[in-house]
């Protein structure tokens, strides 16, 4: 009997305004498929200053968080849903640190980021994460 545990399998992403407005989204986006990750739901779009300090709540009290807001609204984001195995904590790894300097060689935030603020990518941190971060961009229409 298999067992397939549909919480575990999703994980969400953004390409942040740093990788559109230096047109990284072609390579990033064939990186990622070609890492084994399906697209479930993808847009672009750009989130509002409401948008930006919701998402990034539980970050609300750090000194970068004005500056992440700036910069998370600045430009349109590419926002998707990927699926796979063990979603949140392979694409963790396939983004590599958010601080560029400490990531794995071939990782996107090695190859696109320029600094631990402006980082190239998001990728969810835990599997209830990647639920609320997912639903709170993509309506269920939306996801494949
Ligand atoms: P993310 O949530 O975007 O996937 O990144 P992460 O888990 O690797 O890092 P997190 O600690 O959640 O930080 C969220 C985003 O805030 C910006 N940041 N700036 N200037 C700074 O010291 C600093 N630290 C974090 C980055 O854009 C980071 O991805
Ligand atoms: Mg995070």
């Amino acid at each position: 009997l298999k067992i397939i545990k549909m919480s575990g399998i999703r994980t969400f992403t953004m390409l942040k305004p740093d990788a559109v407005e230096k047109g990284h989204v072609g390579a990033i986006l064939e990186q990622i498929a070609s890492a084994g990750f399906r697209i479930v739901a993808m847009k672009l779009t750009q989130m509002t200053q409401t948008d930006a300090e919701t998402f990034y709540a539980v970050h609300k009290e750090r000194p970068f968080f004005g500056e992440l807001v700036e910069y998370m609204t600045r430009g349109p984001i590419v926002a998707a849903i990927l699926e796979k195995e063990n979603a949140v904590e392979d694409f963790r790894t396939l983004i590599g640190a958010t601080n560029p300097e400490d990531a794995a060689e071939g990782t996107i935030r090695k190859l696109y980021a320029a600094s631990i603020g402006e980082n190239a990518v998001h990728g969810s941190d835990s599997d209830e994460n990647a639920q609320i971060e997912g639903a709170f961009h993509f309506a269920g229409r939306e996801m494949f």
